[in-house]
């Protein structure tokens, strides 16, 4: 009989255009895992609007997020793929978790410290129970991999700590997810600011390359790119930031190692490091970028993935809960 597959779980939110940082650190890697695990990719949009929205926009990018997730090589016929908000099991067991969560252990969160001081006197509820929402999401699948990035350590434990308490108090009801540790996770940093993560709602366009950049604007970003007033293309995170990241950049999208990407351009300047990096880059997104066109004009294709990926999570995600509303004594006739 074939071995049953791991269920392996993540989220991204549709808050802007995906980033080359998204895709070399996250999505890239979600493709190469489909064969491996049973896989399920949701586009959190529920977790979009704990930071404020223009409502048209929302909804742009969230069919965008799904489509650039398909047109980056996501295949419906290996993974599931779906919207948080059209299963509402997501928010009731967000509610149900709740009511088992500590006021502590949220206002621990290095996430809500950072982002609820961008929100002045009003910050908003959703805000701080947002890893209540991601617990839901990854527990109600019963999922025992999650893959996730530096950032997002803190809420996967929590969301252990949440689940644990929970088997503890009644009976054992959601598997106890483990992070998954891939290779070498690629961390891009921003071109203006390479202290930064590059990050999808920077303010200034120029320290992050989406997507759906077209080729000349992702050329022009990488020569604006901020490096250091040295000539030498080495690989050095501390002294060198920019230029390293850059060296991080192309080393993704060529799969040159650092050994060899300094020798090509040992005696060269940074002008012709940055035009080659750019060159790179937009070579690798051309293909995605033309599949995103594809997709975007097929949309009896989307609404048929849509619809069979909502009624098959639909199911998994009742069955995990009903079987919490048992347990806390939830009244059924
Ligand atoms: P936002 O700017 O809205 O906070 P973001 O661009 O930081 O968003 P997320 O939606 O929080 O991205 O992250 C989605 C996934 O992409 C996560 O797995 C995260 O670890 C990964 N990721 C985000 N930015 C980078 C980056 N610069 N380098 C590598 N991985 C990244
Ligand atoms: N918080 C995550 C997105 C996210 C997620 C999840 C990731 C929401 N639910 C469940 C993994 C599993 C982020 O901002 N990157």
């Amino acid at each position: 009989m074939e071995e049953k597959k791991k269920i392996l779980y993540s989220g991204i939110q549709p808050s802007g255009s995906f980033t080359i940082g998204n895709y070399f650190g996250a999505i890239k890697n979600w493709v190469n895992l489909q064969d491996d695990y049973d896989c399920y990719f949701c586009v959190v949009d529920l977790h979009a609007l704990t930071v404020p929205q223009v409502p048209k926009d929302l909804r742009k990018n969230s069919f965008e997020s799904f489509i650039t997730l398909l047109a980056a090589g996501i295949d419906p016929e290996k993974s599931t793929l779906y919207f948080q908000s059209h299963v509402s099991a997501h928010a009731e067991l967000a509610w149900l978790l709740n009511c088992y969560s500590y006021m502590g252990e949220l206002g621990r969160m290095t996430q809500f410290k950072d982002k609820s001081k961008k929100q002045g006197e009003n910050i908003r509820v959703g805000l701080y129970s947002y890893p209540v929402l991601m617990a839901a999401d990854i527990l109600l699948y019963q999922s025992d991999l999650v893959p996730v990035g530096e950032d997002q350590k803190q809420h996967l434990e929590l969301t252990r700590d949440i689940a644990s308490r929970f088997n503890n108090l009644y009976s054992p009801t959601f598997k106890i997810p483990e992070p998954y540790i891939g290779k070498k996770g690629a961390r891009i940093m921003s071109l203006q600011e390479p202290e930064k993560k590059m990050s999808k709602s920077d303010e200034n366009i120029n320290a992050f390359v989406t997507l759906q950049d077209p080729r000349d604007v992702i050329i022009k970003k990488f020569k604006r790119a901020i490096t250091d007033s040295d000539t030498q293309v080495r690989f050095d995170r501390k002294e060198k930031p920019g230029v390293s990241n850059l060296m991080e950049i192309y080393s993704c999208a060529t799969g040159k190692d650092f050994k060899d990407i300094e020798k090509e351009f040992e005696g060269k300047g940074y002008g012709d490091f940055k035009t080659a990096v750019g060159e790179a880059v937009a070579d690798t997104l051309a293909p995605i970028q033309k599949r995103f066109a594809e997709l975007k004009e097929d949309k009896a294709y989307i609404k048929e993935i849509v619809e069979n990926s909502t009624a098959k999570t639909n199911r998994a995600a009742n069955r995990t809960l009903g079987k919490v509303k048992r347990k806390v004594g939830l009244f059924e006739v």
